[in-house]
């Protein structure tokens, strides 16, 4: 029987054993939700921004089968430009790895390898939720139930406006995830500052973080994820109007395409991409290099 244990990355083996700050990073949003070949750019920008801050970063994916905390230069550009990198979730990872596929994991993957390896913190650029059809499709991401059973924190811009934005705060509270506002009590709505949604808690730094999750580790009674919604500020948002207009018309391409299913997200973001002239592309990058920096310095504020 082949080896299927966890491998590690030789800097993110050195700060395990050392106890340093770490973050976890999807690798999702490098092949599926960012376009070629500026999303291997950005996945080393995200590195670069995490180390700048203090941490090491910690980007998970597949690569031949292999299950990687840390993935090197050259498999991290592996993901970001061969064809066929499936698109992993939980249930997944087994089997890709048992069938020795290439696959980038999603924030659901990425949270449960994380806490796997012992990392509780993880960046990203939004999570996935409840789309807008969901009483008919059931289509919810797997990120949500993954979030009430798996204690990670995860610093994100929300969750984007193609989803149901009211109903997947209401799936986060039935399901006990922690969401707390960073710097606002509004839940920010990924592309925009402000989705519309009020929030019951707010942090305002690092240190604020690191308390709730000390108090919860010490209490040992919620196991489940805390969401850190970092949103953008006003000035560097997509412009409402674009955004508004870009949402209706890539929502009406996906029904006359007849897309469904784990399709959605990406199809949805690349539509943005393009009909927004890469506006919507540098919004995106803005927000996961914010998250990268603010998780770093979570990390850092949770290890003294
Ligand atoms: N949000 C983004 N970009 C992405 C995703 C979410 O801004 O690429 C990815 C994440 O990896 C998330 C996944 O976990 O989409 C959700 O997909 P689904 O709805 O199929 O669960
Ligand atoms: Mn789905």
């Amino acid at each position: 029987m082949r080896d299927f244990d966890i491998a590690y990355g030789a800097e993110v083996a050195e700060a395990r054993r050392d106890r340093r700050p770490i973050v976890a990073l999807e690798s999702t949003i490098v092949s599926h939700g960012l376009p070629k070949p500026d999303n291997l750019r950005v996945a080393r920008e995200i590195e670069a921004t995490v180390r700048a801050a203090g941490a090491v970063p910690a980007t998970i994916g597949m690569v031949g089968g292999r299950l990687t905390v840390g993935l090197d230069d050259a498999e991290l550009s592996h993901l970001a430009s061969a064809e066929g990198v499936a698109k992993l979730s939980v249930r997944d990872i087994a089997v890709a790895a048992a069938a020795g596929a290439d696959g980038a994991t999603t924030v659901a993957a990425t949270s449960a390898v994380a806490v796997a390896a012992g990392i509780p913190i993880f960046a990203t650029g939004g999570l996935g939720g409840v789309h807008r059809d969901a009483s008919q499709t059931f289509d919810e991401s797997a990120d949500l139930v993954t979030l009430a059973r798996t204690p990670i924190v995860v610093v994100c811009a929300g969750v984007k406006s193609i989803l149901d934005v009211g109903a997947t705060l209401e799936r986060l509270e039935s399901l006990g995830v922690t969401v707390l506002g960073y710097g606002t009590r509004r839940f920010p709505g990924f592309f925009i500052t402000d989705s519309g949604f009020d929030l019951d808690w707010s942090v305002d730094s690092p240190e604020e973080v690191a308390a709730v999750i000390a108090a919860g580790l010490a209490h040992g009674v919620h196991t489940g994820g805390t969401v850190v919604a970092n949103p953008l500020p006003p000035d560097q948002q997509l412009d409402p109007a674009l955004h508004d207009r870009t949402l209706a018309d890539g929502l009406a391409l996906l029904e006359r395409e007849g897309v469904t299913g784990k399709a959605v997200t990406p199809f949805l973001l690349s539509h943005f991409h393009s009909a927004t002239h890469g506006e919507s592309l540098a919004v995106n990058v803005r927000i996961i290099l914010r998250n990268a920096e603010l998780a770093a310095r979570i990390a850092v504020a949770a290890t003294r």
